[in-house]
């Protein structure tokens, strides 16, 4: 194309020869100029087609892209589901080990947890729970008794003690078959918290405690014992438990439960310490004696305490 004009540029530029020679030259110059346009225009053609060729591959291309780019979309939820599955399923997975009940509340202290009250602990029966005391002296005791208020008769049968009776956070007794199957797995203290109508408070500790099983009549072993209420437990030591109903006691004339507040106890004959008589409430130092809530070494046998627990711990 480029040597066709120079060719038309340089037969103008020599100005005009003869006339037949002229016709013949513009004639040979047309021709040569046609060749070229249709060649361009060959050219041209094969240009556009490759143009379209391309652009319909680039439309494919875009397709494509669009395509994968929703393939990913879809991947990207799908591996987030997953992995909110497998956590999900991981909590599930770790779920029981968080909430494995500790043996005791001593060792559900010891995991952290500082608030009195009702718990679950591996150590006990199914279906049995604990009322924790982790204020009194370091916490951690697993409470067995308790009076404060007169809610709940302590007058129980021998059936009732050995499974237990009244309200976990508020007064009962654990039930003997409860404490038999603690004690017989270590060794707990015990201790023996007091408070009187004037406000004060007192209480005494035995460094050992042990309930017996129901045929050996739920004996009673304590030793070592400390403290400034004074051992009102000592003649209760090695003696099996009683009820109004059932009378195991050391004193062969007399059943101590029907004549010492009609509570279950480990009575002797019948010793100094009757925790489960009757909640006589504000009778002062004038109340009928043994009938109470008893701690004979710190305020005598005619004085009804106004209340009590009992605890144990490793
Ligand atoms: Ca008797």
């Amino acid at each position: 194309m480029a040597n066709v004009l120079l060719l038309a540029v340089f037969l103008l530029s020599c100005g005009f020869p003869a006339r037949a020679q002229d016709d013949s030259i513009f004639v040979t110059a047309a021709k040569a100029l046609e060749r070229q346009l249709a060649e361009n225009k060959e050219e041209t053609g094969r240009l556009k087609n490759q143009v379209d060729r391309l652009s319909s591959m680039v439309e494919t291309l875009l397709s494509r892209v669009d395509s994968l780019s929703a393939e990913l979309s879809e991947e990207k939820v799908r591996s987030a589901q997953l992995e909110q599955n497998s956590s999900r399923t991981e909590s599930t997975t770790e779920a029981p080990a968080a909430t494995t009940a500790p043996a005791d509340c001593s060792e559900l202290r010891l995991s952290g947890q500082r608030t009195s009250g009702v718990y679950t602990l591996s150590s006990l029966p199914s279906g049995v729970q604990a009322y924790c005391d982790m204020d009194t002296a370091g916490g951690g005791w697993i409470v067995i008794q308790r009076r404060q208020d007169g809610s709940v008769p302590f007058n129980r049968t021998w059936e009732e003690y050995k499974q237990g009776f009244g309200n976990k956070s508020g007064e009962f007794w654990f039930g003997n078959e409860n404490i038999h199957h603690l004690t017989s797995q270590r060794n707990f203290k015990l201790r023996v918290d007091l408070e009187d109508w004037s406000g004060n408070e007192n209480f005494y500790e035995y460094s050992s405690f042990r309930v017996s099983g129901e045929s050996d009549g739920y004996r009673l072993q304590i030793a070592e014992y400390s403290g400034n209420a004074g051992d009102s437990m000592e003649q209760n030591n090695g003696q099996k438990f009683s009820t109004v109903d059932r009378d195991n006691d050391a004193d062969s004339d007399r059943s101590c439960s029907q004549e010492y507040g009609q509570g279950g106890w480990w009575f002797g004959s019948c010793g100094r310490s009757v925790l489960n008589g009757h909640y006589l409430r504000n009778c002062g130092w004038y109340c009928a004696d043994w009938q109470g809530v008893v701690w004979y070494t710190w305020r005598r046998e005619s004085y009804s305490l106004k209340s009590v627990s009992m605890k144990i711990r490793p």
